[in-house]
């Protein structure tokens, strides 16, 4: 008798372990937190932590656990991070990717295991073609690019300087730029390449300083753009009557407020931006900044907050079903309103379509931000 009560006991005790184990979805969300792309991590896990805040842990009767992990910025060790939280943790989605080169090596882990992938960050267009289980948030580099070109055909440049991080982003953005701006009659006169480890931009603003362009095109990583601009201030390039142009990551909101007034005026094409004037992001960037000691979410952090909205619709919409090849499929179509406008995902892509924004660096109650004035709607990636 007693050897059955325990017996019992063990077996209640089992089963309750198992239905629990049923009942809890985990997230992986892998980002470099420390290390020079810091920033990054920070804004990814600020963003999906703030979803789950507002939001609550609850999909149906399911509880969605969500797991940071540090990948400093080394792809290697977000290959071996994703490895064990697929085989270890046995989550059901995967997600952060601060950068190109760390989503790049996670595509073949995903693709044997049949697990999805949602791309917060990087922003090369061809990595969501390297497996059938990424779906992206961010943005891409050309999608991001050909609006301010537009400007630049628009406001009379005829000639440019690129300046960019050697590297998949940095080559999207300059062939988008590059492509549109001779189409416009333009001429791009010299690309200039800098290192994304460690750069000293000195030498290159110089040289791009000299051959007076009428316009300096940039692009690095957000995390770095406070480094750029304040060498590009320092030098006086926007005061020499160069217009200092770019993707939105060179006025990162993250690190606008610290470039100085030296960058008044610059004009950026983006797809999110703090000032974006919207219900919801007020919202959002108010109870940001409620949980993060008064810091501003930038394009990352709103990247984090999407991303685990995503998963949240893509579980609910399986009715809590998380098989990988299920649940991709359920990521494709999506939509809703976030903080930066109206987005989907592209069913046939997997990529974000979203609105581009065309704005101007101003200030107000005595911050900068980066202040929409021209909205070019459900951009897709152009390729
Ligand atoms: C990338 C592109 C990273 C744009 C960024 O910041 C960015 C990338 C971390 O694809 O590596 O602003």
């Amino acid at each position: 008798m007693k050897a059955l009560s325990t017996g019992l006991v063990a077996a209640t005790l089992a089963l309750t372990g198992a239905a629990q184990a049923q009942d809890v979805i985990k997230v992986g969300v892998i980002a470099p937190m420390t290390g020079p792309q810091a920033a990054s991590g920070q804004q990814i896990m600020a963003g999906a932590k703030l979803y789950q805040q507002l939001n609550g842990t609850k999909v149906g009767n399911k509880t969605i656990e969500l797991i940071f992990k540090d990948d400093t910025g080394v792809p290697d060790v977000t290959r071996r991070l994703a490895q064990e939280l697929i085989v270890n943790d046995k989550v059901a989605v995967i997600s952060g990717f601060g950068l190109t080169p760390l989503a790049l090596a996670v595509g073949p882990v995903i693709t044997q295991a049949k697990v999805p992938a949602v791309i917060m960050v990087a922003g090369t267009s061809m990595i969501v073609g390297t497996s059938p289980y990424f779906v992206r948030v961010s943005f891409t580099l050309p999608q991001n690019t050909a609006p301010v070109a537009q400007w630049a055909v628009e406001n009379g440049v005829k000639s440019a300087v690129s300046l960019f991080s050697d590297y998949g982003p940095g080559l999207d953005a300059a062939a988008a730029f590059k492509k549109r701006l001779e189409a416009g009659g333009g001429k791009v006169m010299q690309e200039l390449k800098a290192p994304l480890a460690d750069p000293d931009f000195a030498p290159f603003l110089q040289r791009a300083k000299d051959a007076k362009p009428d316009a300096l095109f940039l692009f690095v990583p957000a995390p770095t753009a406070g480094a750029l601009m304040k060498q590009v201030v320092d030098r006086g390039i926007p005061q020499s009557g160069i217009k200092v142009i770019g993707p939105g990551d060179v006025t990162d909101d993250d690190q606008l407020n610290g470039m100085g007034d030296g960058v008044l005026g610059m004009v950026t094409s983006y797809n999110y931006s703090a000032a974006h004037d919207s219900p919801e992001n007020k919202k959002f960037v108010e109870e940001f900044k409620k949980a993060n000691n008064g810091r501003r979410p930038n394009v990352i952090g709103v990247g984090g907050y999407d991303g685990i909205h995503a998963i949240y619709k893509a579980i609910e919409k399986n009715g809590g079903n998380t098989d990988g090849t299920k649940l991709i499929e359920a990521f494709k179509g999506l939509s809703w309103v976030s903080p930066r406008g109206p987005v989907s995902i592209d069913p046939e892509t997997r990529d974000i379509v979203q609105n581009v924004y065309v704005r101007k660096v101003e200030k107000k109650d005595g911050e900068l931000y980066n202040v929409e004035f021209k909205t070019y709607e459900n951009q897709k990636d152009p390729k």
